[in-house]
């Protein structure tokens, strides 16, 4: 795995979120994006080398709605950039994680995503993501 590639941080309002963030990090949030298959609505910020992605549910079913009724708001998962996530997701089931999808799936900002279950990662929801490339 290379770094981590964002910090996801789960919110009820996105429209006050990103306000808040702005003034906190000093910068403007530079794209939203609504990612339907996740049920989420998506903010992001970069400040210097690092990225925080901001998700707000757009549906009660939505993995988002379920974990701030349970959690309230707040880090929602860790993101960690990989070269091959066929291969890092293969690396990872043969260590005995659980993976949360069979195979990759298109997630925000121009990746290919996977999850790993929280439960075997002590309580943390990690995300491998690959940067999509046009060719
Ligand atoms: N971080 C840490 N723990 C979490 C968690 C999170 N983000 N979300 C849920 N959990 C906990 C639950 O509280 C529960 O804990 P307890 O057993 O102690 O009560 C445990 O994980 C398992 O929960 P579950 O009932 O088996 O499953 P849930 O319905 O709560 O779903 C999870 C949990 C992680 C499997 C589900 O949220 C998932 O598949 N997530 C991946 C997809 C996702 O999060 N999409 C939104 C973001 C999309 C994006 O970044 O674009």
């Amino acid at each position: 795995m290379n770094k981590i590639e964002h910090i996801g941080i789960a919110v009820k309002n996105l429209t006050n979120s990103i306000d808040i963030y702005q003034k906190l990090l000093n910068t403007d949030c530079y794209k939203t994006e609504l990612v339907e298959s996740e049920a989420v609505n998506t903010a992001f910020f970069k400040t210097g080398d690092n990225k925080i992605e901001l998700l707000a549910a757009t549906s009660p079913d939505s993995a988002i709605a379920k974990f701030i009724e349970k959690k309230g708001e707040g880090i929602h998962h860790i993101a960690f950039a990989v070269d091959d996530i066929l291969e890092e997701m293969e690396r990872l089931r043969n260590e005995g994680f659980v993976l949360l999808n069979d195979q990759p799936k298109k997630g925000a900002d121009n990746k290919m995503i996977c999850f790993v279950h929280p439960k075997e990662t002590n309580g943390v929801l990690i995300e491998i993501c690959q940067e999509i490339k046009w060719i």
